[in-house]
């Protein structure tokens, strides 16, 4: 059973041009003029474009004294509805600090309810010999070739300078790439205390004890400390110039370090913690905060200029009784905000339609950029013969208000809600299935997802030569016109 794409506008990271998509079983099989195949698929007046690729969420994740309550089924549902067709989810080590139990724990809780594809972004807590050691086959064995830590979260999963160090160096020797959580979790920790003593409980305290400059310095830090390490470096969800503008610099100087702006930070600002109704600004409580406007230029400017490569979410998402955990004090407040549904249809709206970013930018921004920086394109984020058919029919006809009532996503509430987006995905394919088809009341297909491996990089001898410079004596040659007379 083939099925034909037609009549549709081709876009890739590359370019744009008019041709139909043939599908056989879970591939792109050919892509030219008139074609034809079982099923068509009407493209008319529509791009087609590889299906996104969320490099960020968290679902049903223990956090913060609760768990994210949106599913595995219904996160990769929201996602397929939006035109994502694949996600990365983090996950996180549990009480007995075992990687490969994660795992485990984390495959438990998805196998049976993803409807598209996922993988996983291993993190890591703390550091002793046993996940120096199973971080060998968390690469080899399990496919998974990124290593997450956070530098905030003081006293629960922040990690400290040399254990981010010796896991930096570790990913160094595996061909991993190590990702960070760039806030100072020192700084935060005293800030927190600061205003919770002056008597500000309210989610505005959340912003002013996350300044962008606590963002910065802990960008800048794990830079030098990636360097030092000899791996390249991939920092999560940038919010804000500091951190921009210190990627910038490093990637000028020649080391491979990428930013992932959320498309909240793109398009939400600090505004939103000073509103009077409570329930409304600690919704959209999350770290790092929404910035100002500037920061927020800074971000557009870094996505068209290619400074900052992929716009993700962070998708991790509370319900409104969960962020009642933190009535009377900010630092309870359960942190994280939901996207993975409006992401693509944002940053169309927001990016394409106003000129900053082209069809072509948005495509490698939501999709061909990260599969590139994840070793897995191109069977993800591309379309070519041969990749996975996960290909979105993108509508820019149809026009909607975002709204809970007609979301996916199972959380009572939206951070989008209002707003007005004009594009959908007409037809989202996983794998030549069709997981989602515009007013057509699809259903989630659960279980139909796969875990995708992705293989190490070959990185490792850039991280030897690095290493053996640090730890080989200078040599230090005197300037004969410096030495005193005398001497
Ligand atoms: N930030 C959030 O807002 N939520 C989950 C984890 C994180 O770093
Ligand atoms: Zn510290
Ligand atoms: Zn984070
Ligand atoms: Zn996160």
């Amino acid at each position: 059973m083939s099925k034909v794409i037609k009549g549709g506008t081709v876009v890739t990271a590359d370019r744009q041009y008019k041709a139909d998509v043939l599908i056989e079983g879970e591939k792109i099989v050919e892509i030219g003029e008139n074609l034809s195949g079982d099923e068509v698929i009407d493209a008319s007046e529509a791009y087609v474009i590889p299906g996104g690729i969320d490099p960020h969420t968290h679902l049903e994740m223990p956090f913060m004294g609760t768990t994210a309550a949106e599913t595995f089924e219904s996160g990769t549902f929201a996602a397929a509805a939006g035109g994502t067709t694949m996600l990365v989810d983090f996950c996180l080590p549990g009480a007995d600090g075992s990687l490969l139990n994660a795992i485990d724990d984390w495959d438990r809780k998805s196998k049976d309810q993803i409807c598209v594809d996922i993988s996983y972004h291993m993190a890591i807590t703390g550091w002793n010999e046993n996940i120096f050691n199973e971080m060998e086959a968390v690469v080899k064995e399990r496919g998974i070739n990124t290593f997450k830590h956070f530098m905030a979260y003081k006293g629960a999963l922040m990690v400290e300078d040399d254990e981010m160090f010796a896991s930096f160096k570790r990913c160094a020797e595996l061909g991993a790439l190590p990702l960070v959580h760039a806030e100072n979790g020192d700084i935060v920790q005293e800030l927190q205390n600061k205003y919770l003593a002056e008597g500000v409980t309210g989610p505005e305290g959340h912003a002013y004890s996350r300044p962008p400059e606590v963002e910065g310095e802990a960008a800048n830090r794990a830079i030098m400390i990636a360097d030092a390490a000899g791996t390249p470096l991939y920092i999560v969800h940038v919010s804000c110039e500091q951190a921009h503008e210190a990627i910038r610099r490093a990637r000028q100087k020649g080391m491979r370090v990428y930013g992932e702006p959320l498309i909240q930070h793109l398009t939400l600002d600090e505004s939103e913690y000073f509103n009077k109704d409570w329930q409304y600004a600690a919704r959209r409580v999350m770290s790092p905060p929404f910035r100002n406007k500037e920061h927020q230029a800074s971000l557009w400017a870094g996505l068209a200029a290619g400074s900052l490569q992929v716009v993700a979410t962070d998708h991790a998402a509370f319900d409104d009784a969960q962020k009642r955990m933190g009535v009377g004090d900010f630092t309870k407040i359960p942190n994280g905000t939901g996207g993975l549904e409006e992401r693509m249809a944002m940053l169309w709206t927001k990016g394409v339609e106003t000129g900053r970013l082209t069809p072509e930018e948005f495509v490698a921004a939501t999709s061909s950029n990260i599969a590139k920086i994840l070793n897995i394109y191109p069977m993800k984020g591309a379309l070519v013969p041969g990749a996975d058919a996960d290909v979105v029919v993108w509508d820019p006809t149809i026009s909607k208000t975002i709204s809970p009532a007609t979301q996916k996503s199972i959380i009572d509430y939206n951070v989008f809600e209002g707003m007005e987006v004009t594009a959908q995905p007409r037809y989202t394919l996983s794998r030549g299935d069709v997981v989602w088809a515009y007013g057509q009341n699809s259903q989630p297909q659960p279980g139909r997802g796969k875990f995708v491996k992705r293989a190490p990089f070959a990185s490792a001898s850039k991280a030897l030569s690095k290493w053996k410079e640090l730890t080989t004596p200078r040599k230090i040659e005197r300037d004969p016109l410096n030495i005193p007379s005398g001497v």
